[in-house]
């Protein structure tokens, strides 16, 4: 995907990097793995070139990303007030899905768009999006080779965890050998490979995993011949097992291991309706065409949208009717 606009080659957006400065770094709403480590494994890089950037978040992040990202509980430190230069855009595919702490005013500072999602519109003044790569972090990692950056031990972990988290543990179809290379490359700068692994697939708090057994129990629906299966995550469910939504990244990937499965989703509340986050175990099936519809967006076998409406019985007939006839 080219454009007037858009960055070439990781040496051009190095070289673009390096003549920013007074910087806010945003993601997307609710950010996972690869939007948080790739928002810290930047600015770690731009600080230790001497560069002003700020990064922000909406709500402080889970105590499992504050421990990979080095941070204790990270809350956002943005300046209040501040009038920013530019604005770096990571791992968010279109605008609207940027999470700022004031939307009108980025409308007047130029934004440089970094991201790999195949229908990622182009919003920024500059854009650098490489929809091949299997994650955000992977992205990073190729620019601040290409700047001759340093990449500490710190930022190998964040970019770590933000490739570990998009290739679920490089186990997706996302993964290939020079995914592998670079996964090797970063531990040998220094990523603590074990721990990320250890933090990510084997530790959960125990109101996750009472939460998992209770969504497998009670609250998964299966339809379509058993190949599509989809659950809502309540406040009211996740207030019994002392959960927050933030902590339950992983349990859709729970969910769709289950034999048979071709399309996954999880529903949640969010201020304009519904949420909705689908996962697909087959290309041939690619959940980003139904988040379009639905005005959202994403990858093939990854993506998301919200539902504009009142109930959940409402989100899940048209979420229903939009699988369904995918499946057919
Ligand atoms: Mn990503």
């Amino acid at each position: 995907m080219m454009t007037n606009n858009s960055l070439s080659c990781v040496k051009e957006a190095s070289e673009y990097l390096l003549t920013l400065d007074n910087i806010i770094i945003f993601t997307h709403e609710r950010p996972d793995g690869d939007a948080i480590g790739s928002v810290f494994a930047l600015q770690k890089a731009l600080k230790r070139s001497g560069k002003m950037a700020d990064v922000y978040f909406s709500e402080s992040l889970s105590a499992r990303d504050s421990a990979l990202i080095n941070e204790n509980t990270y809350i956002s430190k943005r300046r209040a007030n501040h009038d920013y230069s530019v604005c770096i855009a990571l791992d968010c595919g279109n605008f609207e899905r940027l999470e700022t702490f004031d939307k009108r005013k980025m409308l007047n500072i130029p934004i440089l768009n970094i991201d790999h999602h195949q229908d990622n519109t182009l919003f920024g003044a500059r854009n650098f999006v490489d929809s091949k790569a299997c994650a955000t972090a992977e992205i990073i990692f190729d620019i601040l080779l290409a700047g001759k950056n340093e990449i500490t031990g710190d930022i190998a972990n964040c970019l770590l965890m933000g490739i570990m988290l998009d290739t679920g543990g490089l186990r997706f179809d996302n993964t290939n050998a020079n995914v592998l290379r670079k996964v090797a490359t970063l531990v040998d700068l220094g990523a603590e490979y074990n721990l990320i692994v250890k933090n990510i697939y084997f530790t959960k708090p125990l109101g996750v995993m009472t939460l998992e057994s209770d969504v497998i129990l009670a609250h998964t629906k299966i339809a379509c011949n058993g190949k599509f299966a989809y659950a809502y995550l309540s406040e009211k469910l996740l207030d019994k097992h002392k959960t927050k939504y933030k902590d339950t990244e992983g349990t859709i990937d729970y969910i769709r291991t289950i034999d048979g499965l071709i399309i996954t989703a999880i529903l949640s509340k969010n201020k304009d309706g519904f949420r909705v986050s689908l996962r697909s175990n087959n290309a041939n099936y690619p959940v980003s065409t139904i988040a379009k519809e639905m005005s959202g967006g994403g990858h093939k076998l990854a993506a998301g949208c919200t539902i504009n409406v009142n109930t959940i019985e409402e989100a899940e007939k048209i979420l229903l009717e939009k699988v369904s006839s995918i499946l057919k």
